[in-house]
């Protein structure tokens, strides 16, 4: 695909009749946020606003959002034509996702055309937007992938983690213990050292793709992007800690985070993916930014969060693709055999996930689901497992609410509850007292496998020659015969 950064894929959207850019005075005070959510609403196009209200004159006067929450778009930043099927993109994304060309360090960049330490720094200068009425605050950190170095392998990771503005040069942010970052905040933490971080904003949107879900644990994200780019990402040191960062992002800010909680600060409330407001504000840990470096004329990449029905963003886009390949690879991995499909319906998230089986034993559907919950990428996801058998269409709900009415036997195992497992910490659902974070380190999910297969403990008769009873379906002769005579029949 070749060298690609924001500018490049605004460009081609922009080509592609994809972009619309906004030149009307619009106010980063939920404005923009009600806005992109029009894009959701109506599957529109990649927004670009060139007029914020009291950014005219700032270091940051643009914010890009709302790229990916449209197939066609997400198709084209994977290869593929606008109107590839889900299956292609899956299938893609799970061969993509185990490759890597790993990153070369350069030693500039046009991320280094505007170098901000110390004193000088100001995250007001940036037009981040309250996306939403019920939102705390103003969030600089939303699509930003958030680069760590584990200290004992030297590893580097990037997560999507988000980010409030607190003070001029602080950020609390929500990094949760399951995930990669909080893993590694954890061994800071036992050194009680604070832990280095770069937030890199606005740069190839497979960056957000990839910093947005779970890759194995070990695997640097940056290696997997070249994968995708066939090309190896050129990365910059940072100026103020050793960690590496695109090039040719937009923005990087440069800090660290201190486990110490005397330095916390509140952040939140926040319209959470699940398509609820979070709760209330918590204290939590802080990007102390110490530098932050720019572009001439940066673009800020931010997003809006919250799935709703018939209003798919950008997060619930990329997870019908990238928790379905995640899913797939998992099972692949763990040795599960027999997998036909996996299946994310972007409404979800992949908080649900459909796995359509080729069933080769009795027990076969808790396998599916005893992979997938033990796996690191259950962290805020797969809380619901339905398992078909491959004759279903599981991207069709039609399809599964039929196998979910006539399969499922709950008195007779077809529905296992796996209580008190880790989870999200932002599902509603949870009572409060169970997602304390700070305490239980994790959200609480009762998580729920719904075995839609045929049972094989059922024994049909033994003409029917399987282990369930045959579906209405005319036999395939008598098909032939209709299909014969149809121009007799007088019926078109
Ligand atoms: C738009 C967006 C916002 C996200 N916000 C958060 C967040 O605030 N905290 C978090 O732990 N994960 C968040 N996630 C999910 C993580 O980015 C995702 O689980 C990813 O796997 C984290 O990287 P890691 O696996 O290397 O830890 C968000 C994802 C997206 C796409
Ligand atoms: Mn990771």
């Amino acid at each position: 695909m070749g060298f690609a950064d924001l500018r490049t894929w605004l460009d081609r959207f922009e080509a592609a009749g994809e972009l619309k850019r906004i030149k009307a005075e619009v106010s980063w005070d939920r404005e923009i946020g009600t806005i992109a959510r029009r894009s959701f609403t109506t599957n529109g196009p990649a927004l670009l606003f060139e007029n914020i209200k009291g950014h005219q004159d700032t270091a940051c006067r643009r914010l890009a959002t709302a790229l990916l929450h449209k197939r066609a778009r997400l198709a084209m930043v994977l290869g593929f034509p606008a109107d590839a099927s889900v299956r292609d993109l899956v299938q893609y994304v799970r061969q993509k996702n185990r490759e890597g060309i790993p990153p070369v360090e350069v030693k500039n960049g046009p991320v280094k055309e505007n170098i901000i330490r110390g004193k000088d720094v100001d995250l007001l200068q940036f037009p981040a937007p309250k996306w939403h009425f019920r939102d705390g605050g103003r969030y600089i950190l939303t699509f930003a992938g958030i680069v760590t170095r584990d200290p004992d392998t030297g590893c580097i990771n990037m997560g999507v983690y988000r980010g409030m503005i607190g003070q001029r040069n602080t950020i609390p942010v929500l990094i949760v213990a399951s995930q990669h970052g909080g893993q590694t905040f954890a061994k800071y933490r036992q050194r009680k050292k604070p832990m280095p971080v770069a937030a890199v904003i606005g740069y190839d949107p497979i960056m957000d793709f990839l910093s947005g879900s779970p890759l194995p644990a070990g695997v640097c994200e940056y290696d997997v992007m070249g994968g995708y780019r066939e090309e190896p990402l050129q990365v910059v040191r940072c100026e103020t800690n050793d960690l590496l960062v695109p090039a040719s992002a937009e923005i990087v800010i440069e800090g660290y985070v201190d486990p110490d909680p005397k330095t916390f600060e509140p952040e939140g409330c926040f319209g959470e993916y699940t398509g609820h407001t979070g709760d209330v504000s918590t204290p939590r840990p802080v990007i102390k930014v110490e530098c932050i470096t720019h572009r001439n004329e940066p673009i800020l990449r931010g997003t809006q969060e919250g799935t709703l029905p018939g209003s798919y963003n950008e997060n619930s886009m990329m997870s019908s693709i990238q928790r379905a390949a995640i899913a797939w690879n998992i099972l692949d991995q763990q040795g599960v055999p027999g997998i036909a499909n996996v299946h994310v319906h972007p409404v979800t998230n992949g908080t649900n996930v459909c796995v359509a089986i080729n069933k080769r034993y009795q027990g076969h559907a808790k396998q599916v689901a005893a992979a997938l919950w033990g796996s690191g990428a259950a962290s805020w996801r797969y809380k619901h497992v339905v398992v078909t058998d491959d004759d279903i269409d599981i991207s069709n709900y039609e399809h599964l609410d039929w196998a979910i009415a006539y399969r499922v036997n709950a008195g007779k195992d077809d529905i296992v509850v796996f209580p008190g497992s880790f989870g999200s910490p932002a599902d509603p659902s949870t009572p409060l007292e169970e997602r304390d974070v700070g305490k239980l380190g994790s959200g609480i999910w009762n998580r729920v496998l719904i075995d839609a297969t045929r049972t094989w403990m059922y024994d049909p008769k033994p003409e029917w020659g399987g282990r369930f009873p045959p579906t209405v379906h005319p036999a395939p002769e008598d098909e032939v015969l209709v299909d014969q005579r149809w121009s007799e029949y007088g019926w078109e």
